[in-house]
């Protein structure tokens, strides 16, 4: 399903599904889009695109660079959504500089950590953005979000998120697609659409029901429940529960150790290990047994057997 869901993202680079669209729109998504907008927006099959009314570059400002901060130190890199003024609400520049961030990423960076500035994670969508929207907009808005949290699930690197405050909305979903999530106690995580009228639309439906299953994601949908940060790791929200301001220690201790695996473990890892959880048994069972093969004939998996057979190596501890 995970492989599902790639291929089952129209490529809109392909096909002209969208047959109009309202001049906002055409200016979001060439904002949003890094080729210029023209491999993404089609007015119909044969029609031209109307000029753009911008730089030829889409060069981010000052302003919209400060949005998600990107600092990097060795194989880490942490990435800041920095507009807690908004509550780290996620507007269309927001998700263009997440996007930008984890595109930017040098090959010495092993692991990543996303973070949101202030009290809160994120309050999820820019509300703002969808007082005016129309139809294809909201399509033009989904689509946009996957194609960068898809990005980031199944990226190059691992990445832990940092929760704390609301986690809420578009800002569960972006959680939901990071490979580990650590909770400080202040987290709380919500899906207020019910109230607001609309629906998850950054892949939420297809991510959070693998994590905490369909019927708690109905229930909080429809009944617009709140889970504690407590609650909500013990039913798969966050992997850990930190005390208060203890999430970047517990983040950079974890970043430590996912860096230091063999790179071929991490791989298999992100990319091999939803396939196959996805896979039926027997498709599954084959995966499995290739990417197995392929990690343990790599040097670095016979070095590090070696290093513990000689015992010059940790052995595993108790907790
Ligand atoms: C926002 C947003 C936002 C805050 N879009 N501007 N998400 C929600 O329904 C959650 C809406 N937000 C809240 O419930 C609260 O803001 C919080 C509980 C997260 C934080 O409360 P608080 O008291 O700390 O902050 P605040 O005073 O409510 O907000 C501060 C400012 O941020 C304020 O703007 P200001 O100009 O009046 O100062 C808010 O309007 C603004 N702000 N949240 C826009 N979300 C891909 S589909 C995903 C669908 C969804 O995500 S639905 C859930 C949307």
């Amino acid at each position: 399903m995970l492989r599902g869901e790639r291929q089952e993202m129209p490529d809109l680079s392909a096909s002209c599904l969208i047959p109009s669209l309202n001049p906002k729109t055409v200016r979001a998504w060439r904002a949003f889009d890094p080729l210029g907008g023209e491999r993404s927006i089609c007015r119909g099959r044969n029609q031209a695109m109307p000029q753009p009314e911008k730089p030829a570059l889409n060069v981010p400002t000052p302003d919209e660079t400060r949005l998600v901060t990107l600092d990097i130190d060795g194989p880490v890199a942490t990435i800041v959504l920095n507009r807690p003024e908004k509550r780290n609400a996620l507007s269309l520049s927001v998700i263009e500089r997440l996007r930008a961030c984890f595109a930017e990423l040098p090959a010495s960076v092993r692991v990543a950590i996303v973070a949101g500035a202030g009290p809160h994670f994120s309050a999820g969508l820019d509300l703002s953005e969808l007082s005016d929207a129309d139809t294809a907009d909201g399509l033009q808005h989904s689509f946009a979000w996957y194609e960068v949290f898809s990005k980031i699930q199944f990226g190059r690197v691992p990445v832990i998120g940092v929760l704390q405050g609301a986690v809420v909305g578009g800002g569960l979903e972006l959680a939901s697609c990071l490979h580990v999530r650590i909770a400080e106690e202040s987290a709380y995580f919500a899906l207020p659409e019910g109230q607001r009228g609309i629906f998850v639309g950054g892949g939420g439906s297809v991510r959070l029901p693998r994590l905490i299953g369909v019927a708690r994601m109905m229930d909080m949908m429809l009944t617009g429940r709140v889970y504690s940060a407590t609650e909500g790791s013990s039913y798969g929200f966050a992997q850990y529960l930190v005390e208060a301001g203890a999430s970047m220690t517990k983040a950079m201790e974890l970043a430590g150790k996912i860096a230091s695996n063999a790179p071929l473990t991490n791989f298999a890892v992100l990319q091999a290990l939803p396939m196959i959880a996805e896979a039926n048994p027997q498709t599954g069972l084959l995966m499995e047994s290739l990417m197995a093969t392929v990690a343990q004939s790599d040097q670095e998996a016979k070095r590090r057997i070696r290093a513990f057979l000689d015992h010059k190596t940790a052995k595993v501890k108790p907790t």
